[in-house]
């Protein structure tokens, strides 16, 4: 049987190690804003938070003072696709009810 490794002259492995990092990248995520103004009643900003981002009713009664309050909020943080599809949603349904409500995204 032929079990042992051949002689080496030593000049086989010159190369020199390289780390390579495993790169599991995230997808990059976006958070949706909604912003304040004079006119959206705060029952219609409560009942878009409720429906289109899933929050209860004393959760989406919190967020919406703070945007009246602070003139903006995160009301979210979602990939690039479902980020838009949100901001679409709510602008749609606020102009659909003729109200100026603005909805906005920007990279986290
Ligand atoms: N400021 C509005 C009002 O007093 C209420 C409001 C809250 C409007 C949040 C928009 O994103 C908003 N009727």
């Amino acid at each position: 049987m032929m079990t042992d490794t051949p002689p080496t002259d030593g000049e086989d492995d010159v190369g020199v190690a390289v780390q390579t990092k495993p790169k599991t990248k995230r997808p990059p995520l976006y958070k949706v804003l909604l912003l304040n103004d004079d006119y959206t009643p705060m029952e219609f900003v409560v009942h878009v938070l409720e429906r289109f981002f899933g929050m209860t009713h004393a959760q989406a009664f919190e967020v919406m003072l703070t945007v009246h309050k602070k003139g903006v909020a995160v009301v979210g943080v979602f990939s690039h696709e479902i980020a838009e599809t949100k901001v679409g949603q709510v602008m749609d349904f606020a102009r659909r009810h003729q109200h100026p409500l603005q909805c906005t995204m920007e990279k986290e």
